[in-house]
């Protein structure tokens, strides 16, 4: 539904409008906001963190950052509340308008663990759910969903807190992603158990009062893929969200990871699913019981939204929302200048925990190409600029243009190598990557008709998952640096353009 790197996807309703906000780690601006009218076409509309003065990602080590965000709407306001994760903990901003801007952060300092979410009870009163594992352990892998009054006129949490439970097992690992609903006036709470990766899941537990006690449904897990073993085409399915719609049908969206051979280049992607109450068990697609590669559509209006064009020309004097920074920039790195985006070289590298001069979108599909026209040139050997493919500072292909020519580059799980050089004269060059499957090829040339190739064909696998390449996604875009000297060079890039094949 939402390909690409969009995981831990929370969704709510206002009148007929739907919103979705998904992880950004250290991707900035952070918290994309997503807006649909039928559940499957979503714009992206705007973000919760636009600013250094809300979060700052700078220094942060690749997997910290924004996790899992709750969105919800309450008497014409729209909250976000997430945890900025080695940046400051749990926090919540607020807007009138979802596509922003957004407020400052109030930061919850005694709310111990991740993934915080919100609810508002019949009586007004809002509740503050959450994971935590700061407790002594039964089992390995054992947290804790607790909950907890939240006063929003104080912006501090009030009362007694209490554990909701432990997951549904006794030997039930990582609960966590909590969200509470009051639906026939009994409470559901859906959490995540299993860890993120193949053993996740969704577990439901129904109690009479909001803050428990909670009774694990008789189904449980409601979700989950792991029965269908490491091979099955999606993978990973857990940490969901429902939201009922206008019509009073039910509709949930999760996490999972679509396979491609043994790997999953897109990591944790966003899925939609059907729910049907059973007596007030939440059944997943009913007769399925699992994510689909197809979905029957909910009963809403089909909206398709504005096509995200698939070349930016750079004419304008905006970037478009779909370009990403990596860390928070500390200066503005790019000018429009003369129909290009000039990218500035700076000393930092992609391989800094300080935002590098690179900008760029989320790979959405598992062939495609991205291919740009850059004009470049440098005297200097350490001056480099062209085209990367972004997994983090560990992982990442770039090809590059550089004083003698082309170079392309690898860093496999933190391990860099140049993997081919080709001779380039003139300061115009076209640099371009293809993806099919696992096989990655990249080429360069003086125009588009003559590109060559660069390297022999490269494997996808250095950018997938992976005990370095966890939580976020991949990206594919510009990039420029001095690599660690300064320089008041720059690389314009007359056009990039990404599409699918
Ligand atoms: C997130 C946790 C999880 O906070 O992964 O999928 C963490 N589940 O709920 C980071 O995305």
């Amino acid at each position: 539904m939402l390909p690409g790197f969009n995981p831990d996807p929370s969704v709510c309703r206002v009148g007929d409008d739907y919103y979705l906000v998904t992880s950004s780690f250290v991707w900035f601006p952070g918290i994309p906001v997503y807006h649909s009218k039928d559940l499957v076409n979503w714009e992206l509309i705007g973000h919760g963190i636009t600013r250094s003065s809300q979060a700052d990602f700078t220094g942060l080590k690749d997997k910290d950052g924004i996790w899992a965000v709750t969105i919800r709407h309450h008497d014409g306001l729209f909250y976000l509340i997430t945890t900025c994760s080695g940046c400051g903990g749990n926090f919540y901003i607020t807007a009138k308008d979802p596509a922003g801007p957004w407020s400052d952060p109030v930061w919850l300092k005694d709310a111990p663990g991740i993934d915080p979410s919100l609810f508002w009870d019949t009586d007004g009163k809002c509740y503050y759910t959450g994971n935590t594992w700061d407790f002594k352990k039964s089992w390995p892998g054992q947290c804790a969903i607790w909950g907890q009054e939240l006063d929003l006129s104080q912006k501090k949490l009030v009362g007694e807190r209490k554990i909701l439970t432990y997951g549904h097992a006794n030997n039930a690992s990582y609960t966590e992603s909590p969200h509470l609903y009051k639906i026939k006036d009994k409470y559901l709470l859906l959490t995540a158990e299993g860890g993120t990766d193949t053993y996740h899941s969704v577990t439901a537990h129904h109690s009479e009062t909001v803050m428990g006690t909670y009774t694990s449904d008789k189904i449980n897990p409601v979700l989950s893929h792991r029965q269908l073993g490491k091979e099955y085409p999606i993978q990973a399915v857990g940490h969901a969200d429902i939201v009922q719609t206008q019509n009073g049908d039910w509709w949930g969206v999760a996490l999972g990871k679509r396979l491609v051979g043994k790997e999953t280049p897109l990591s944790r992607e966003t899925f939609l699913c059907k729910v049907a109450f059973e007596e007030g068990t939440p059944v997943f697609n009913p007769g399925y019981g699992r994510v689909l590669n197809e979905q029957e559509r909910p009963n809403l209006s089909w909206t398709p939204v504005k096509p995200v064009l698939g070349r930016d020309d750079f004419e304008g004097k905006v970037l478009g929302l779909k370009w990403y920074f990596i860390r928070t920039p500390k200066e503005n790195n790019y000018e429009f200048s003369k129909g290009s985006l000039m990218l500035k070289l700076k000393p930092e590298t992609a391989d800094s925990l300080v935002s590098p001069s690179l900008i760029i979108q989320k790979i959405k599909h598992h062939n495609f190409s991205a291919i740009t026209k850059l004009n470049f040139s440098t005297k200097k050997g350490n001056e480099q600029a062209g085209i990367i493919l972004y997994r983090n500072s560990e992982s990442y292909y770039m090809l590059l243009k550089e004083k003698a020519g082309i170079v392309l580059i690898k860093k496999d799980n933190g391990k860099k190598e140049i993997v081919a050089k080709m001779p380039h004269t003139g300061s115009d060059v076209y640099l371009g990557v293809v993806a099919d499957g696992l096989k990655l090829s990249f080429s360069a040339g003086s125009s588009e008709n003559s590109m060559q190739p660069v390297g022999g064909v490269q494997d996808i696998n250095v950018l997938s998952d992976s005990p370095v390449n966890k939580f976020n996604g991949t990206g594919v875009g510009m990039y420029a640096t001095a690599n660690s000297a300064k320089s008041s060079n720059g690389a314009a890039f007359d056009w990039f353009e990404y599409k699918t094949l």
